[in-house]
């Protein structure tokens, strides 16, 4: 049941026109004082209300500084994200929801944090999460599958950023194998997995996203310069972080269930739309050689599906991947 007060900003928050005190009472069926009530610890929250004579109410602009309340309000889903914790710092929001998951909070648990001081990637590399300027979030899932299935998600997770980009933008995102999201060839957003299971079930996993929003060109560390860009660099203007991480957890509640329901198919096919080099020619290392090979899509394990010169397909789990004359590899 959506809360009071979530209903209080929809019906504030529409595009044309206000609305009275007396219509917010009826439709929210609370009492006059209790509305305004409401509206006044909206506008403690950051939120601009202008009132105007004999028309009503309308909010004129929403909180910039995200608070966990501020992005609950917001939150258009069923499940997702209605445990939900902002700190302004964490060492890594992979961390604190492992703790959360030990102390049995619920699946669809989320933590986001304005900054991360030990933002992690994979095996063991950094991730660069600067203070408000970008999205730091891990999320607790509690699926009912086998462990090998675990890697669908990940690759769901990847195709819900992509599609949150696509909707809110003009831009072209890309997903490089397996889980980097790329806009114009440099790296926007990764995903971290982390899974806790026994031999045959998933106890938990923590899905964790980090997403470069605002960072300006110079803002982004030198070293990275070459393969790291944000939504702003390449839109040319600031995203608001908040409506972007509503959108996200709303993609992603939608996802997982159709997931659930119609199987891992149409998150495949998804994932073969925005796949980067799927379809091309690239030059594919492993620790043993390397060969030419065109990318030909991804396997219900995760794995990336390769096919040579004589036909022949194989399927890779970890392997180097090449292209153009500069090098770039994946
Ligand atoms: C990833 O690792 O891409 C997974 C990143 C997951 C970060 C999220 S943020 C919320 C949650 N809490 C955490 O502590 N982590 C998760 P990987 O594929 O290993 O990429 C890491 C590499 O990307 C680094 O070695 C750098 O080269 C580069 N890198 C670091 N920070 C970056 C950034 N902000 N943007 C783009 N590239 C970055």
């Amino acid at each position: 049941m959506e809360s009071t007060r979530k209903r209080l900003i929809r019906l504030l928050d529409q595009k044309e026109g206000y609305i009275s005190g007396q219509e917010l009472s009826e439709q929210l069926a609370i009492s006059r004082t209790a509305v305004w009530k409401h509206m006044n610890e909206l506008k403690n929250d950051g939120y601009e209300i202008e009132a105007v004579q004999k028309k009503g109410y309308k909010i004129v602009s929403s909180p910039d500084k995200i608070s966990g309340n501020t992005l609950q309000w917001g939150l258009d889903t069923k499940w997702l994200g209605h445990e939900l914790h902002h700190y302004d710092q964490v060492e890594s929001t992979q961390d604190v929801i492992h703790q959360m998951a030990k102390q049995g909070k619920p699946h669809g648990t989320v933590v986001i944090a304005d900054e991360q001081v030990k933002g992690k990637g994979r095996m063991a590399r950094n991730w660069y999460s600067p203070k408000g300027k970008g999205i730091w979030m891990s999320i607790l899932l509690r699926p009912d599958l086998p462990p090998v299935q675990a890697p669908q998600l990940t690759l769901l997770a990847a195709t819900v950023l992509a599609k949150m980009v696509a909707e809110r933008s003009g831009l072209e995102p890309k997903i490089k194998w397996p889980n980097d999201l790329l806009i114009n060839h440099k790296k926007v957003s990764g995903i971290l997995t982390e899974m806790q299971a026994e031999q045959d079930t998933i106890q938990y996993i923590v899905l964790g996203m980090g997403m470069n929003v605002n960072q300006s060109r110079e803002e982004i560390p030198e070293e990275l310069h070459h393969k790291a860009t944000s939504l702003r660099v390449e839109a040319g203007e600031e995203w608001d972080i908040q409506t972007t991480i509503q959108h996200i957890l709303h993609l992603l509640e939608q996802s997982y269930e159709e997931f659930l329901k119609f199987g891992f198919d149409r998150v495949k096919k998804e994932w073969e739309h925005y796949g980067y080099r799927i379809g091309e020619d690239v030059t594919i290392s492993t620790m043993k050689r390397t060969w030419e090979a065109v990318l030909v899509g991804i396997e219900p394990d995760g794995a990336l599906l390769a096919r040579d010169k004589e036909g022949k397909e194989e399927k890779l789990y970890s392997a180097e991947i090449h292209w153009g004359k500069g090098g770039y590899h994946a």
